[in-house]
């Protein structure tokens, strides 16, 4: 009787054991081996991902393991939704698009809590423009991120964008031109950030965020209210523009339905290269305080595997040794995700479940 107890038992475990194990490794364990793990390769092949991870996805899902437990997350391919919504763009993701700051100029001082953007795209930009579709929520976007908060989506660049109850004191604005899923361009150019102060601009960040419905911040020329956000209060680190510098971008938010089976991890390197590339930093991810993993090129990664709740994502700059590469406290960051994978029938838009950030 006892003895057919263990025996069950250990077949139980057995059987989990092997569950695990079908998942694939991809990502690298650590040393730079000199070889990316990533398969770009094979968006032109239209070879569909991930269809190994979505199936171990479903059994933690089913099993309601806590999110704080270990995800057993593995790399994927570009979801076969991203490959499709890129060949329906044409050249727009061979676009090299370069923006300028008109507004504020590097080291203004603005006496308004209110701090209004303006930007200037140019470059070779083969159709690209930034643009909410009404209908699905999404488009070109630029993402706008002041001191090292989670970035705000702005889609008109027609019209101002306002960073709103900005606090007094010195602050960071960094720019980069995105695709609707996020995707960073990583061209020369594309990434822009400036200093600016605040000074009595009455910021109150007590009072709970306010709507934009401040109909005379908007120009006389337009019926629509700006586009902006409430920020939260920050002040600038003590960044060095000429040394490197790792801006988080992706993931951020929420993430549901399809759009929860594989995340991108995405973010903006300047005044360096990673060791793929050539360079000599690599980027160390952790999700959840777990294992560390590495980013030797620049260029998106897609994991898969999410349980279900709420998780962090750490990058960080390091050293070919591992070492920490500090630049004003911005090259290591970390950010809380939530992820909703409930397995409901492929959503129609991707993306739409962001919030169209
Ligand atoms: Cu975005």
């Amino acid at each position: 009787m006892k003895l057919t107890k263990i025996l069950m038992l250990l077949i139980g475990l057995a059987l989990l054991a092997a569950a695990c194990q079908r998942q694939p490794t991809q990502m690298d364990p650590g040393g730079y081996t000199g070889t990316n793990k990533t398969n770009n390769t094979h968006i032109r092949d239209g070879i569909k991902p991930g269809s190994e991870s979505s199936e171990s996805g479903g059994e933690h899902n089913s099993s309601g393991e806590n999110a704080a437990g270990e995800s057993h997350l593995s790399e994927t391919l570009r979801p076969q939704k991203i490959a499709d919504m890129m060949i329906g763009r044409g050249e727009q993701d061979q676009a090299a698009p370069v923006l300028k700051v008109i507004t504020p100029a590097n080291g203004a001082t603005v006496g308004s809590s209110t701090v209004k953007v303006k930007l200037e795209l140019g470059g070779d930009l083969k159709g690209y423009k930034p643009m909410k579709d009404m209908a699905t929520g999404m488009g070109n976007h630029i993402h706008v991120i002041l001191d090292n908060q989670p970035y705000e989506a702005y889609y008109n660049l027609d019209q101002e964008f306002e960073l709103r109850n900005v606090t007094d004191g010195e602050h960071s604005l960094r720019f980069f031109p995105s695709r609707p899923w996020h995707e960073s361009y990583k061209n020369d150019g594309a990434f822009q950030i400036i200093r600016f102060t605040v000074k009595n601009g009455g910021a109150d960040n007590s009072k709970p965020a306010t709507t934009n419905s401040n109909q005379m911040m908007s120009s006389a020329k337009t019926s629509a209210p700006p586009e902006g956000k409430d920020m939260q209060a920050s002040t600038a680190g003590a960044v060095d523009m000429t040394k490197p510098l790792l801006t988080y971008s992706r993931p951020k938010g929420e993430y549901k339905g399809a759009d929860a089976e594989n995340v991108m991890i995405d973010f903006w390197l300047s005044n360096g290269k990673l060791v793929g590339d050539g360079g000599e930093y690599r980027v160390h991810y952790t999700v959840d305080g777990g294992e560390a993993k590495y980013i030797d090129k620049w260029q998106p990664i897609w994991l898969s595997g999410w349980t279900n709740g709420k998780h962090t994502v750490k990058l960080e700059l390091v050293d070919k040794n591992g070492n920490p590469v500090d630049n004003g406290g911005y090259n290591s960051t970390t950010r809380e995700i939530t992820v909703m994978n409930n397995n409901a029938p492929a959503a129609s838009h991707i993306g739409n479940s962001n919030g169209g950030h």
